[in-house]
């Protein structure tokens, strides 16, 4: 059983209730996983199974489903379409958003607006992985491309809960330039979205920070394909955009699946 606290994310009231409304009602397991990077769709579906994924639980997906492998919008596609999961944006999909200009109707007068930043961030996003996801994309038809874009607009940096008397902080990377007292809501977006923290950098003592981006082989040999545990934080990103299998990690019991 879980609860979700009320969390200042820096957008309107009505899209801050949106998430926590969302969740009544599923309160049997919360599970995570992260970094899918378009890991093979089929897949995923087998791992949620054989993890016994029912109904009542709830699937909260840390961010970087897109890019890298070629399943990604199946992903979104998917989340879109289900109840009880839901996904925070990783800095992945604010690649994507940042490129939305992409997905829109091409005119005349938007073609002549586009600039030397927008080349620079549509770049950006490919040296990122990003080709087989703006393909997808394009491949839609002009109204579901917009609903993509707007279902990652309406998304969460981070998700605050009490789960089982512990406190949990999610978001897609950690906490850049982290302390303590400062209020979640302060933090630049980039904050939540492009950290990469050292084995030794502690969070929170009295919450535990999950979160991924950082794939656990980064850290060195030993952690090749784990999650990684710390006093105050854990890396759920296995490397599933790297060849390796993803962790699917119940956070009730702290039980691992994987195929
Ligand atoms: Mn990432």
């Amino acid at each position: 059983m879980y609860k979700t606290t009320k969390m200042p994310t820096g957008r309107s009231p009505d899209e801050e209730q949106y998430v926590p409304e969302l969740r009544k009602g599923f309160d049997d397991m919360l599970y995570v996983i992260s970094d899918l990077h378009g890991y093979p769709f089929d897949k995923f579906l087998e791992l949620l199974e054989k993890a016994g994924f029912g109904g009542n639980d709830f699937l909260m997906v840390l961010g970087d489903v897109i890019d890298r492998g070629a399943d990604g919008v199946k992903y979104l596609e998917w989340l879109m379409r289900q109840k009880n999961a839901d996904m925070l944006l990783g800095n992945h999909e604010a690649m994507l958003l940042s490129c939305h200009f992409l997905f829109e109707e091409v005119n005349e007068e938007n073609l002549s607006k586009l600039s030397q930043r927008h080349l620079r961030l549509v770049y950006q996003w490919a040296d990122n992985g990003g080709n087989l996801t703006m393909d997808s994309l394009l491949n839609l038809n002009y109204h579901k491309r917009l609903a993509i874009v707007e279902y990652l607009r309406k998304r969460s940096l981070y998700e605050r809960f009490e789960l089982n008397g512990r406190q949990y902080l999610l978001t897609h990377s950690g906490l850049r330039n982290f302390d303590s007292e400062k209020p979640l809501g302060e933090y630049d977006p980039d904050d939540f979205l492009w950290n990469r923290p050292q084995l030794t950098d502690r969070y929170y003592d009295d919450v535990t920070t999950v979160f991924g981006h950082t794939p656990s082989w980064f850290y060195g040999k030993e952690h090749e394909g784990k999650i990684i545990f710390t006093e105050t934080w854990i890396d759920i990103d296995t490397g599933a955009g790297y060849g390796f299998s993803p962790v699917l990690l119940r956070l009730d019991d702290m039980k691992q699946f994987t195929i």
